[in-house]
C-alpha cells in the first residue's frame, strides 16, 4: 500500500496531448456546444453554484408538467440525496412524445439486424404509437405506478419499445441482459418482485439463434409472482406459450389505441433498476430516479457527445448495461436523435461489420467497449473499410483503454478526423463523470481527461483515508459532492447502500476505483481497487501492467492479477493470449516478462506469464480477474457461477494452463 501521501511523477508526463482534430469543425454541422475555455468557466460555475447551475439545465433539457422549486437538498452523509423535488415529469414524454409533436418523421431508432441484409428505421411517431399500444397492454394487466417490470430481450426495436412502455405508466424496469443464465434471470425478477416480464420468442446473435423464451420459462419456475409474460415474435420459431400467463405482444397490441396518456412522476420516483456486481456477494438492484438520471443524460448528451440535431448516435452496448441505458436509450431520445440498435456482433458475417454499418447510416457518432477494439485490431486493418466520413465522435467505455488500441482507434477508425472520448463512469452515476468533452478537451491516449460539469473529484490516500490535493497524486478516486444522476440507493438494501459508497470515505462517494491525477489536473484510470497489486510496498496497477504487455506486438490481449506471496506480499501474474502468428515457447514468456521490466521497471515483472487461448469475460466484455485468481490460489472448486461468462469452457483451459507451467 501507499505509505503516506507520496507525491508520484505520474506516467503522463511525457504524454501527447491531441487537439481536437481540425476535420471535426470543417465537418461539424454547425459548431460544438463548448470551446475549452467555455467548459472551464462552466465547470466552476457548476461546482461552486451547483443549485443555479442544474436548476437552469434542469429546465432548459426536459420538459416539466410542473416546475420543481428546489434544485437539491441531503448529502452524502445522510444518504438523501434528492434533485428538483417539487417537480413533476414522464420519462417517455420527454424522450419520445415532444419530438413525435415537433418532427413526427424523424428517425428515432436505426434497427440493423444481425443478418446485414434486415432491419428497419423507425420515426419518432412510430415510436410513440408502438409505446402506448404496450403501455396500454401494460395496465390491462394490472402494471400501476411503483410496480416493477423485467423486461428480458434481445437487441430489437421493441426492446426500446418496453423501457420506454414502462416508463410511461409510471412503472420501473429492470432491464436483464439477456445473455444472463435462467438463474441470474430468475434472482434479478424475485429481487425485483417484477409482475410482468417482457421478452422474446428467441434471439438471433452472430447467425445463431438464442433460445430466449426458453431461459424466461426456466428462471419463472421459482418466480410464482409473475402473472403476465409479454413475448415478441422476433424469429417464429415455435416456442412453448404458457397458457393464462403467456402472451403474444402483436396479439395483445392490436387491441388497444395508438394514445396512452403518460403518468406524471415526481422527480425522486424511481425511473429503474439495473443490476450489477460488486466485489463481493450478490448483485446489487441499483436504483436511479426519473429527474435526476434524466437531466443527467440530456446534459452528458449534449456537452460530452456534442449531440446536434439530426446527428445519429451509434452506441453498440447492449441495453442491458448501464451504456445502453443511458447512450443507446435516454440520451438520444431525450435529445430528439436517431439512435442505432445493432443486433449483432462486431465479427459477423465478418471483422468489417460495425464499420459497414457506420457508413450505411452515415453514424456521426459511435461508441463502444476497448475490448472490441482490441478483437477489431487483432483481426486486422484490412476489415475497415467504407466511407467513414460521417463520424466526429468516437467514444470509448466500461475499461481503460490502453494507449495503442486509442492510437489505433483515432488513425485507423477516425482518420484523424474524430474526437476520441474515454469516457469514465459506472452503473451508479447514472452518466459520465470523467470524461472529455466532445469538440472541446484536448485529449491524452488512456486518460478520461477531466471532470463533467458537477463532478468534484478528489485523489484520497487508500491507507489513511486523507485527500491527496494538488497534482501529480495517485489514489482511491472518489466524489466530493452529489449530482443528479448518481443512484439513490440499492433496492432493498439502504444500509448496503450506505456501507458500499458512502461510509468507506466518510463524506465522500467511493468509486471503487484507483486513478491517479497528472501535472496538468488530467485523471488516469488504473482500474478497481480490487485488481491493485502489491508486491514489495510497490503498488502496481493490474491495467498498467496489461497496457505494457499490450505494446508488445505479439499480445492480443492480457489480464494481469495479484496473488498473496509471502516473501513479497503479492506477486504479478500475467495472462496472455497472442496474436495468431505468434507462438507460446519459453522465449516469448520471457520476452513478455522483459516488455514490463522495460516499460514499468524491474519490480513490475510479472512472476509468471501464462499464455491461454483467452481471457475468461463477462457478456459485457470484462476480464474476470477474480477466475485467474482463484485459480492461481489453489481455488479452483471455489470459482462461483461461470455459466455468465462468455466463454466459460476456457476456464478449464486455463486451469490446465496454470498446472503445467
Ligand atoms: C459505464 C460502465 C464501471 C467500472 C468502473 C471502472 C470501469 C468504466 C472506464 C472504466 C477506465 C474508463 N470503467 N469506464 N475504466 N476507463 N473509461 O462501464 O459501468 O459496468 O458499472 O462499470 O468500469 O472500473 O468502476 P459499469
Amino acid at each position: 500500500m501507499v505509505p503516506e501521501a507520496q507525491p508520484v511523477v505520474v506516467e503522463a508526463q511525457g504524454a501527447k496531448t491531441f487537439a481536437v482534430p481540425q476535420a471535426l469543425f470543417d465537418k461539424h454541422p454547425g459548431k460544438p456546444h463548448l470551446a475549452f475555455e467555455e467548459y472551464r468557466a462552466k465547470y466552476k460555475e457548476s461546482i461552486e453554484n451547483p443549485t443555479q447551475f442544474w436548476g437552469d439545465l434542469a429546465r432548459e433539457l426536459l420538459h416539466w408538467d410542473i416546475p420543481f422549486q428546489t434544485v437539491k437538498n441531503g448529502g452524502f452523509e445522510t444518504g438523501d440525496v434528492s434533485w428538483f423535488m417539487e417537480g413533476r415529469l414522464n420519462a417517455c414524454y420527454n424522450a419520445v412524445d415532444r419530438h413525435a409533436f415537433a418532427e413526427p418523421n424523424g428517425p428515432a431508432v436505426i434497427y440493423e439486424a444481425d443478418e446485414p441484409s434486415d432491419g428497419r428505421i423507425i420515426t419518432y411517431s412510430e415510436l410513440l404509437r408502438e409505446v402506448c399500444k404496450l403501455a396500454y397492454t401494460l395496465k390491462e394487466m394490472g402494471i400501476k405506478k411503483g410496480d416493477t417490470v423485467a423486461i428480458y430481450m434481445p437487441m430489437i426495436p421493441e426492446a426500446i419499445v418496453a423501457f420506454l412502455a414502462v416508463v410511461r405508466i409510471g412503472a420501473i424496469h429492470t432491464v436483464v441482459f439477456a445473455g444472463f443464465s435462467s438463474e441470474s434471470l430468475r434472482d434479478r425478477v424475485q429481487d425485483a418482485k417484477s409482475k410482468v416480464v417482457i421478452t422474446a420468442d428467441e434471439g438471433k446473435r452472430g447467425g445463431k439463434n438464442i433460445a430466449t423464451k426458453k431461459i424466461v420459462d426456466a428462471a419463472l419456475e421459482e418466480c410464482p409472482d409473475v402473472k403476465n409474460v409479454i413475448v415478441y415474435r422476433r424469429t417464429g420459431n415455435e416456442v412453448p406459450m404458457k397458457e393464462g400467463r403467456d402472451v403474444w405482444w402483436h396479439d395483445e397490441l392490436s387491441k388497444y389505441p395508438a394514445y396512452c396518456p403518460p403518468e406524471l412522476m415526481a422527480s425522486e420516483d424511481p425511473l429503474f433498476l439495473l443490476y450489477t456486481s460488486g466485489s463481493t456477494g450478490k448483485p446489487k438492484g441499483v436504483m436511479h430516479t426519473t429527474g435526476g438520471y434524466l437531466v443527467g443524460a440530456a446534459a452528458t448528451g449534449k456537452y460530452v457527445f456534442d449531440l446536434h440535431p439530426g446527428d445519429k448516435m451509434g452506441t453498440a452496448g447492449d441495453v442491458g448495461w448501464i451504456t445502453g441505458h443511458t447512450y443507446c436509450v435516454y440520451a438520444p431520445l431525450l435529445l430528439g436523435v436517431a439512435t442505432l440498435v445493432f443486433e449483432g456482433t462486431p465479427a459477423y458475417p465478418n471483422f468489417s461489420r460495425y464499420w459497414e454499418i457506420i457508413a450505411k447510416h452515415k453514424l456521426t457518432h459511435f461508441y463502444c467497449a476497448p475490448t472490441a477494439l482490441r478483437l477489431l485490431k487483432r483481426a486486422g486493418d484490412h476489415h475497415i473499410k467504407g466511407d467513414l466520413s460521417s463520424l466526429r465522435i468516437l467514444g470509448s467505455v466500461g475499461e481503460p483503454i490502453a494507449e495503442e488500441v486509442w492510437r489505433w482507434y483515432h488513425e485507423k477508425v477516425g482518420r484523424e478526423e474524430c474526437h476520441i472520448l474515454d469516457t469514465y463512469w459506472q452503473t451508479e452515476t447514472g452518466s459520465h463523470v470523467i470524461t472529455p468533452i466532445g469538440g472541446c478537451t484536448p485529449t491524452k491516449p488512456g486518460s478520461a481527461s477531466l471532470p463533467f460539469f458537477g463532478i468534484e473529484p478528489a485523489i484520497v490516500d487508500p491507507v489513511t483515508g486523507r485527500e491527496l490535493v494538488g497534482n501529480d497524486v495517485e489514489g482511491v478516486l472518489v466524489i466530493k459532492q452529489p449530482w443528479p444522476s448518481m443512484a439513490r440507493t440499492v433496492w432493498g438494501s439502504h444500509q448496503r447502500y450506505m456501507d458500499t459508497y458512502f461510509n468507506v470515505y466518510k463524506g465522500c462517494y467511493f468509486t471503487g476505483d484507483s486513478a491517479a491525477r497528472d501535472y496538468e489536473g488530467y485523471y488516469w484510470i488504473r482500474g478497481r481497487v480490487d485488481d491493485v497489486v502489491n508486491v514489495s510496498a510497490h503498488r502496481l496497477s493490474t491495467a498498467e501492467i496489461e497496457a505494457a504487455l499490450i505494446q508488445h506486438p505479439a499480445v492480443a490481449e492480457s489480464a494481469v492479477v495479484g496473488v498473496a506471496d509471502e516473501l513479497t506480499g503479492q506477486t504479478v501474474n500475467a495472462f496472455v493470449a497472442l496474436k495468431d502468428a505468434y507462438k507460446n515457447t519459453p522465449e516469448m514468456r520471457k520476452e513478455l516478462t522483459m516488455q514490463v521490466r522495460k516499460s514499468i521497471g524491474p519490480f513490475a515483472a510479472p512472476k509468471a506469464v501464462y499464455i491461454v487461448d483467452d481471457l475468461p469475460k463477462t457478456r459485457s466484455g470484462k476480464i474476470m480477474r477474480r477466475i485467474l485468481r482463484k485459480i492461481l490460489s489453489g481455488e479452483e472448486d471455489q470459482l462461483g457461477d461461470i455459466s455468465t461468462l462468455s466463454n466459460p469452457s476456457v476456464v478449464e483451459h486455463i486451469i490446465n494452463v496454470v498446472h503445467e507451467t
